[in-house]
């Protein structure tokens, strides 16, 4: 069902279905069949696809170099409710017409901050009713909400990890709204990415203080949000690095680290990013695997990053090759726990067509479908995995099992080394994995 406003935004733009792969029409999934089971699962399930409020309707276009191209009508109307209520209205307009069930929000996404906090509140509290009756009419949902510490300059220096006590104080207040924002609108899960956590120069910094501070702040969050009867994830988001030089929630497993550290682990799991991933000069598919092995892979935020450029350029995903080696780890992780695919991506400065966006989305929800047929063959129907279990086979039985199940001591290991004189090369075969790879996609 197509939900308008006062007014249709996406003139000429109808509901986007799937016409296969031989379709002509830009404006159709060609492998996103949301009903489609594979691996025991519709493709709605598996992906629970998001728009990222932020780019999607809160981005112009500009740059550092340029003012605004994206002038999106939604975004003229300069009274800060009116404006939120026409960019809500915006936002179910093209997620109904585009078929998708969720979404993502930051707290100043939603609305304008205020000049002083209680107008701040005020105005989330008005926009978050006005967003229950949009959500009541088109069943749309929060895949999760978070809050934007970092834009405010009074968090320059950091918000959970600022040395002034004011601002964690602040800082806190200002989550807090956003988890009530969040359960309010039955948010299934809650994200704390840490842009300024971290440092620009360790010379004034003490990082294992901020830390602390960081540990005690994300535990008295969550205190608070399950007080309010809050069930779903909190999510962690790595990044190494931009806005701060070095950002504490460096990657999966340093983020994991952090975790188990301060006890948050039981409740806490990571929000994996492809373009954050590269940044920290891992592979997304490295990413998955590790915080799948904790069994913290809570959700995805879906992009990519260009591969000559060293920052977070957040493009569409349309890498097949990458998300094929990606939907491996996922399809054998059992997938996401909790969350879903967030598209945390914008169109390009010079994309200013209306249609642009949903071709953008389109091109994003086709890549991980073709992506997820594709390792879904590779595991039932080639020899990949068993190629793999091969590699291993000498821990299945003797010695190597004895090995494994820590039988062994040092000692043994030398006799055994001893007996078995000098060693034939064993081939790891690599290419013809990228060969089976290749051949399904
Ligand atoms: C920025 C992050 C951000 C988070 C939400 O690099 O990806 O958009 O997803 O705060
Ligand atoms: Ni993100």
């Amino acid at each position: 069902m197509i939900v308008l406003g006062d007014k249709e935004y996406y003139k000429g733009i109808g509901k986007i279905n799937f016409e296969g792969k031989d379709s002509d029409n830009p404006l159709a999934f060609r492998y996103y069949n949301p009903e489609q089971i594979v691996a025991g699962k519709t493709m709605r399930e598996h992906f629970k696809f998001a728009v990222a409020y932020w780019h999607s309707f809160g981005g112009n276009g500009a740059d550092l170099f340029g003012q605004a191209t994206h002038n999106f009508s939604w975004n003229e109307f300069r009274e800060p409710i009116q404006a939120a209520k026409n960019r809500a209205d915006a936002a179910f307009e093209f997620i109904s017409k585009m078929g998708f069930d969720y979404f993502c929000f930051h707290d100043y996404d939603l609305v304008q901050e205020g000049q002083n906090f209680t107008q701040s509140e005020l105005r989330l509290l008005t926009m978050t009713d006005y967003l229950k009756e949009k959500k009541a009419v088109s069943g749309i949902k929060v895949l999760w909400g978070t809050a934007n510490c970092s834009s405010n300059p009074r968090y320059m220096n950091g918000a959970a990890t600022n040395p002034d006590f004011k601002v964690v104080a602040r800082a806190a207040a200002q989550v807090k709204l956003a988890l009530d924002a969040t359960i309010a609108l039955d948010g299934e899960n809650y994200v704390f990415w840490g842009a300024r956590e971290g440092y620009l120069s360790l010379l004034n910094t003490d990082m294992k203080r901020e830390l602390d501070h960081m540990g005690e702040f994300l535990s008295k969050a969550r205190d608070y949000a399950r007080q309010q009867g809050f069930k779903g994830n909190f999510l962690i988001e790595p990044k190494p690095m931009e806005p701060s030089k070095h950002q504490y929630d460096f990657d999966c497993a340093t983020a994991i680290g952090f975790l188990r550290e301060y006890g948050l682990d039981k409740d806490f799991k990571i929000n994996v990013e492809v373009n954050h991933a590269t940044l920290a000069q891992h592979t997304f598919q490295h990413e998955l695997q590790v915080a799948a092995m904790s069994g913290m892979l809570g959700s995805i935020d879906a992009n990519r990053g260009d591969y000559q450029n060293g920052w977070d350029t957040a493009q569409f995903p349309n890498n097949i090759q990458e998300v094929t080696e990606a939907m491996l780890v996922f399809l054998k992780a059992g997938g996401l726990q909790g969350g879903g695919v967030n598209f945390d991506a914008k169109i390009r400065r010079n994309s200013t067509d209306v249609e642009d966006i949903f071709l953008a989305h389109i091109g994003g929800a086709d890549v991980f479908a073709r992506a997820l047929l594709a390792a879904d063959k590779i595991i039932t129907s080639s020899p990949y995995e068993s190629l793999r279990q091969q590699r291993y086979s000498s821990f299945d039985s003797g010695k190597g099992k004895e090995f494994e199940e820590g039988k062994l001591n040092f000692k043994d290991l030398y006799d055994i080394a001893i007996e078995n004189g000098e060693l034939e090369l064993q081939s790891g075969k690599q290419e013809l994995f990228e060969n089976i790879i290749n051949r399904h996609i």
